[in-house]
């Protein structure tokens, strides 16, 4: 253990030296950290977009997020069962002064946790370099930011698109007819992109246009490029599920864990998911031949979705660490793509740094605060929902150097919104605050105000002053995310309640039905809206 007497805290690594401007740079893994005193909150950081990066307290941990069989979406499977705090890459603790100190990984395949008082840094492979300092919050994130962008490069444009996306109004019920109405509705809004979203494959894993889209996707782009605004597609190429006719046709392009079972992916749309191995020649030429007919469609944006599983462990064709495996893939379908805007989602957050335009930075939004029964219940904040999208959101807007942060879709319908005006209030905010500006709301479910309101709304570039992680100047209007983004306490009865609902989620024919059902009321919600 090395003391650095001006410093508040002690370091244990196989290397340190001192940076010119202060912290350290240190190699080893393990590496320890040891503040003297004992902190009352960590900060962690989730793997994916949608993970949960907050503070959280140390002492009485949050429990692990329920249902495990959503883990591979939701978190680092590695990681699922540690109940010390912990997090990808990086870490932090609070000083009782306010300031804080950080550990980052240079590197990937790196993880910090609490233990005891002590950060401790890991790396999957090899010797970690690590960045360790003590300050505010703010200043140690800005310059971790800047020696990631040394290694992982950062994105070629300073302003992202603004957005009209499928997904949080339509859903899967997306058909052409409807999105050529809706192209049609956004009139003079001065979106950019119109991203066609989940709904328009066969299946994941099959990705020709279903019985919706009779006249292809070229017949949908050439319509949206005639209105001068870019054609956006979603898939998620490195899921597979087992309905998809690849999953029977090349079960060697799946990932395999050590006793050659399929590793899960997690589950949706009624199926399990399952991996592709990016490492095998044959699935990197099919990723390129892919991302290239999208581009011959004519799109010219791509929303890349549920990219985490290139990174799930597993045993792959070639030997390599997980996240290296994964970022290959990504460069890949990076360089496939050509000049087109790339956006990740569900993606491993470093290894997608300088091999794509924007990336999530939270869960997913929904028209309501929060579901009970996942924050309550479950204690799952990865799920939908509005508190918990702000929640991580907010702690990786230090991202913005970097990359395009997308914080989600904000609302300005009331139509098919349980949201109150100050929770679409933050929301709006918080787009403001990350710059990258995208909605749902289709123009014929906003009354004129709404309509005339999210115009103005997308015209502006207000002056953006951070005052704390959580708190801004929006043209010098004061926000303050903090007061919302408390975690719930659970009763005895929520905690057993959950018990029972882990056992019935762990159900794949439950889960199945669910999706059915939910599917088939949103389209009869949806057919009673003109
Ligand atoms: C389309 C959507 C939208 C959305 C993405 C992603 O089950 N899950 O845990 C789960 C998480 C996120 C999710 C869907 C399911 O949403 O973030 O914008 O594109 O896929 O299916």
């Amino acid at each position: 253990m090395q003391d650095h007497p001006s410093e508040t805290f002690s370091i244990q690594a196989a290397s340190s030296h001192p940076l010119t401007n202060g912290g350290y740079l240190l190699t080893g893994s393990p590496i320890k950290i040891a503040p003297p005193y004992q902190p009352e909150r960590y900060l962690q950081h989730g793997w994916q977009s949608w993970g949960l990066s907050s503070w959280v307290p140390i002492r009485h941990p949050l429990p692990i997020p329920r249902p495990s069989i959503m883990h591979p979406m939701h978190l680092d499977p590695v990681f699922a069962h540690q109940r010390r705090p912990n997090g990808s890459w990086y870490g932090a603790v609070e000083a009782p002064s306010g300031e804080v100190v950080f550990l980052g990984a240079l590197d990937l395949g790196a993880h910090v946790e609490i233990n005891g008082s002590f950060l401790v840094g890991t790396t999957e492979q090899g010797e970690g370099t690590w960045f360790c300092a003590a300050g505010s919050q703010a200043e140690v994130l800005s310059r971790y930011a800047g020696l990631i962008a040394e290694r992982m490069g950062k994105t070629r444009l300073q302003h992202p698109p603004r957005v009209w996306c499928s997904w949080y109004s339509l859903y899967a019920t997306i058909d052409a007819e409807r999105l050529n109405k809706t192209l049609k509705d956004l009139g003079d809004l001065p979106f950019e992109v119109f991203q066609v979203d989940d709904g328009w494959q066969r299946a994941i894993g099959d990705w020709r246009p279903n019985e919706k889209f009779p006249a292809g996707m070229e017949a949908l782009a050439s319509l949206v490029r005639a209105t001068g605004r870019k054609a956006g597609l979603w898939l998620a190429p490195l899921l597979v599920v087992p309905s998809a006719p690849l999953f029977r046709e090349h079960p060697d392009w799946l990932l395999h864990g050590p006793g050659g079972e399929l590793v899960s992916a997690g589950f949706n749309w009624g199926e399990p998911c399952y991996a592709l191995d990016t490492t095998h020649p044959a699935v990197l030429e099919w990723l390129a031949a892919l991302m290239k007919a999208v581009r011959t469609w004519g799109y010219d944006y791509a929303k890349l979705d549920f990219l985490y599983a290139g990174a799930l462990p597993g045993k792959r064709h070639q030997d390599m660490p997980r996240e290296t495996a994964y970022r290959q893939g990504l460069k890949v379908m990076r360089e496939a793509l050509g000049d087109a805007y790339l956006l990740t989602c569900g993606a491993p957050i470093l290894p997608s740094l300088g091999l794509c335009d924007g990336i999530r930075i939270g869960p997913d939004v929904a028209p309501y605060w929060i579901s009970p029964r996942d924050s309550r219940l479950l204690m799952n904040f990865a799920a939908p929902g509005v508190q918990n999208a702000l929640r991580t959101c907010l702690q990786r807007l230090w991202l913005r150097p970097l990359v395009n942060t997308d914080p989600d879709v904000f609302y300005f319908r009331t139509l098919q919104n349980g949201l109150s005006p100050d929770q679409k209030a933050l929301l709006q905010d918080l787009a403001q605050i990350a710059g990258f500006k995208g909605t749902s709301d289709p123009p014929s479910w906003l009354t004129v105000q709404e309509r005339q309101a999210l115009k103005t709304y997308l015209e502006a570039t207000p002056t953006i002053e951070l005052i704390s992680p959580t708190s801004y100047r929006i043209d010098g209007r004061r926000v303050d995310f903090e007061p919302y983004l408390a975690f719930p306490q659970p009763s005895a009865l929520d905690r057993l309640l959950g018990t029972v609902l882990e056992i019935l989620a762990n159900i794949p024919l439950l889960l199945s039905t669910l999706d059915r059902i939910e599917r088939g009321s949103l389209q009869k919600t949806l057919a009673r809206i003109p």
